[in-house]
């Protein structure tokens, strides 16, 4: 759920279909496409108050970055249908901060 939007940029973009349901494997070609720009990706146009539903595991999604001085907040919600399954560092670091 978007809480504020920055002065400028933090525009949503998603690939769909970048990898199936319960696949870890990524569509190395389709990656390459997209980060050197030759294909666009879709970008949504959420508002502060938006709530955006997507298994970020199947697509692809970004943000664009931001500029200005009025901060991108936003709360991520997630679940995990596994007991016991935790965050990986990477996801600990990017949301909270710090990893313990
Ligand atoms: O910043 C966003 O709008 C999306 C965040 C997200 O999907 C993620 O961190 O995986």
């Amino acid at each position: 759920m978007l809480l504020q939007e920055p002065d400028e940029g933090g525009i949503f973009e998603y690939v769909r279909q970048a990898r199936p349901a319960n696949d870890a494997s990524e569509d190395a070609a389709l990656v390459k496409r997209v980060l050197s720009g030759e294909q666009k990706p879709e970008q949504a146009n959420v508002r502060a108050g938006s709530v955006v539903l997507i298994r970020g595991n199947e697509h692809l999604h970004r943000v664009t970055p931001v500029h200005g001085v009025l901060p991108r907040v936003l709360a991520v919600l997630s679940y995990e249908s596994t007991p016991g399954v935790t965050l990986n560092e990477y996801t600990r670091l990017k949301f909270f901060g710090r990893c313990s």
